[in-house]
């Protein structure tokens, strides 16, 4: 718990807001209790309070290495908890189904030119829907505009690092809704070298014919050769579309190859290593996609439209105005000198990471790192990811069981997926992360010691919490990860 007392929390907001003194006066003159929606959180509801004050706590004192998550600004998260939570505007700006929305019109506006300055976009080749409500409402979204029920699609397989709406479904299930309402083949990574198997992917992509090739993942430690993946689209006439979630801040920061160099669409979450609130959107290109032969005219792109229309009024309703602008705010951030900083030091820190490990003797799915996360494989240690993440997860530091080419189960999977943009963002440099990689390893050998004496994942869990010795160790190793993470700064607000 931080130490705060409600009592001072609520004070400062009190004085700050002559609008809520001018509302509360009649109310408390009559005598009345009328509802003015003016009371802080911590005093209306102690117990969301607390459990916010815990969370804050929990990502302050421990280290946060998942690779898609990372701390949003104060300045953003200020546009995402204000008044635009209020204001419904279905429709796109100048065009909209309610009243008032002049302001949001502007702010819309203001975060589609932002997202095409921070992408270096021309708006003449470049248009971009900035009303996804996430990542997976985008994909969806853009695969409803450019394809037709059961069109096929491919993209790399989950197990292999892509992602549930790349088309996921299992052996016996149609899993994710990509799966459900197109039809879609996988493409691997090659089981020896880790990497992504271009050359099946052109083989299956002839045989399959699909209408769509996607071009994103979410655990894989290389870079994406579009140029390949644009030839194998070019030879089955097939769209290409980048999701760039995991990567769009470095995309952005120009650190990696960008994918609008080959994508005919590019979607993105907006806050992973963009670190931005929680949002989604979706670029396309417009304007002249070639010149007729015969005629000599130009024929267009014809992906604004239906874009538009398939994020609303297809798939979604309002647009949700606080993410917009706080994405806004964002992108400003991404296009700064110090964002560039910002992602050449996430490269940096995620090669530190993966040679630390080497060092140890861990293996790296393709051997190391090129962008913002390390793919460990624990099989040659004898250990696993679930167990691997539950013991660090008692230690404070926040990682995820990932597959690993050859797995067989998702559950208890061979891989632990680490990413370096949260806590770059809390200044970590790369001596820091040799650190982090230590407590790492203390932690992966407690888990081989408790392997050791159980049988069954929950024996394992159970053990854990039970037997003393191991809780000491752990105990022991929570306290110096915390003295540790807690010395670094954190983004955002002070106490929420
Ligand atoms: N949940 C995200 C990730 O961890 O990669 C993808 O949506």
């Amino acid at each position: 718990m931080l130490p705060f007392s409600l009592r001072r929390l609520a004070q400062p907001l009190r004085r700050c807001c002559h609008v809520r003194a001018q509302h509360t006066k009649p109310a408390s003159q009559a005598g009345n209790q009328f509802w003015n929606g003016q009371e802080s959180l911590a005093e209306n509801d102690p117990e969301m309070w607390n459990l916010v004050q815990k969370e804050k706590d929990r990502q302050c004192r421990g280290l946060e290495l998942i690779a898609s998550e990372n701390f949003c600004s104060r300045a953003a998260l200020e546009a995402l908890g204000s008044c635009l939570n209020n204001k419904y505007s279905e429709g796109y700006p100048g065009k909209r189904y309610y009243g008032g929305a002049e302001v949001v019109d502007q702010i819309e506006l203001l975060c589609q030119q932002r997202a095409l300055d921070a992408f270096k976009l021309d708006s003449k080749k470049w248009g971009v829907n900035v009303q996804p409500y996430s990542g997976s409402p985008a994909n969806f979204a853009a695969y409803t505009a450019l394809l037709q029920p059961h069109n096929r699609l491919m993209g790399l397989d989950l197990p292999d690092g892509g992602h549930l709406t790349h088309g996921y479904m299992s052996d016996v299930k149609r899993i994710s809704a990509t799966s459900i309402y197109f039809e879609s083949m996988p493409y691997k990574l090659n089981p020896a070298t880790g990497l992504i198997d271009y050359d099946q992917l052109e083989v299956t992509a002839r045989l399959f014919r699909p209408k769509l090739i996607i071009a994103g993942t979410s655990a894989y430690a290389r870079l994406i050769d579009y140029a390949r993946m644009r030839k194998v689209c070019d030879e089955v006439k097939a769209y290409l579309l980048a999701d760039m979630a995991h990567i769009s801040g470095l995309v952005a920061a120009g650190v990696i190859p960008s994918p609008f160099d080959h994508a005919d669409v590019v979607t993105t979450t907006t806050h992973k290593t963009l670190r931005g609130a929680r949002s989604g959107l979706i670029f396309y290109r417009k304007g002249v996609k070639s010149v007729d032969k015969k005629t000599g005219k130009d024929i267009l792109y014809n992906f604004e439209d239906k874009i538009n229309f398939s994020v609303f009024p297809s798939i979604q309703g309002g647009p949700h105005n606080h993410a917009i602008a706080a994405v806004a705010v964002a992108l400003k951030q991404a296009s700064s000198p110090m964002f560039h900083d910002y992602a050449v030091q996430v490269l940096k820190n995620a090669k530190a990471m993966a040679a630390s490990l080497l060092k140890k003797g861990y293996t790296l799915v393709s051997g190391g790192t090129d962008n913002h996360l390390v793919l460990v494989d624990l099989r040659p240690k004898g250990m696993d990811g679930a167990r691997a993440e539950r013991v660090l997860e008692l230690v404070s530091i926040t990682a995820n069981k990932n597959t690993c080419p050859g797995d067989k189960s998702a559950l208890t999977p061979g891989g632990l997926r680490l990413g370096a943009p949260a806590l770059t963002s809390r200044n970590f440099r790369e001596a820091d992360f040799e650190k982090v990689v230590d407590f790492i390893d203390e932690g992966i050998q407690i888990g081989l010691d408790v392997k050791s004496k159980t049988a069954k994942l929950q024996d394992f869990k159970n053990f854990l919490l039970e037997d003393k010795d191991t809780v000491q160790r752990i105990a022991d190793l929570r306290q110096r990860v915390e003295k540790f993470a807690r010395a670094f700064p954190m983004p955002g607000f002070e106490e929420r």
